[in-house]
């Protein structure tokens, strides 16, 4: 029997890779794409002028197109929520279109809807910001991250409503 070293008591522990603070980038892209990704975006743009179809393009995938009559009253948001994967990365995709933009006789109060919806989800999210025991890890974000402004291609200047929304909706989303 041979005796116990004394090293032999000491046990070292091999690292199984970096702990430095060099690795924190990759702690959090590895906790970012566990969690996923969430990307809202907001298409103003009047009936048939191409919303659904550049949409399609930028995903490269086929969303269900469900086309707008021209006949509604005033303007109403259709928000569509999507779980997409490429690879590891999940991203939770909401496509918000605008219905019966640019139908009515009386334009006057179209962007109206649009500016509402974009508050009301800034409105939502402060809500839960001020709760005693806010969740904001796992709170559903609706809150718009790009608005994309269609114009149609005919015509030689833009139409006053494209002017008067784009005005208004200046203050609600950056150039
Ligand atoms: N020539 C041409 N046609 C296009 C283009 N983009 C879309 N279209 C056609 O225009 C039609 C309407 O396109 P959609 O993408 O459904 O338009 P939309 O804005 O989503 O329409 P609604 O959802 O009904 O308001 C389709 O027949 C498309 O094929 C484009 O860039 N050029
Ligand atoms: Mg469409």
């Amino acid at each position: 029997m041979m005796a116990a070293d004394e090293n032999e008591e000491m046990r070292s522990l091999e690292l199984s890779g970096q702990v430095g603070f060099n690795s924190l980038p990759h702690q959090v892209v590895r906790k970012l794409v566990a969690q996923g990704f969430c990307f809202n975006i907001l298409c103003v743009g009047e009936t048939g002028i191409g919303k659904s179809t550049l949409i399609n393009t930028l995903f490269n995938t086929t969303f269900e197109n469900e086309e707008a009559d021209h006949y509604e009253q005033q303007v109403k948001l259709r928000s569509q929520t999507y779980e997409l994967q490429e690879h590891t990365v999940k991203l939770k995709l909401t496509v918000v279109h605008t219905a019966g933009f640019g139908d009515q006789i009386n334009k006057e109060e179209s962007c109206n809807p649009i500016l509402n919806y974009i508050e009301a989800q800034f409105e939502k999210y402060l809500e839960e910001e001020l709760k005693i025991k806010r969740s904001l890890f796992n709170y559903d974000d609706t809150r718009i991250h790009v608005c994309l402004y269609f114009i149609a291609p005919t015509g030689h200047t833009l139409k006053s409503l494209d002017l008067v929304t784009m005005k208004k909706l200046d203050s609600k989303v950056r150039r």
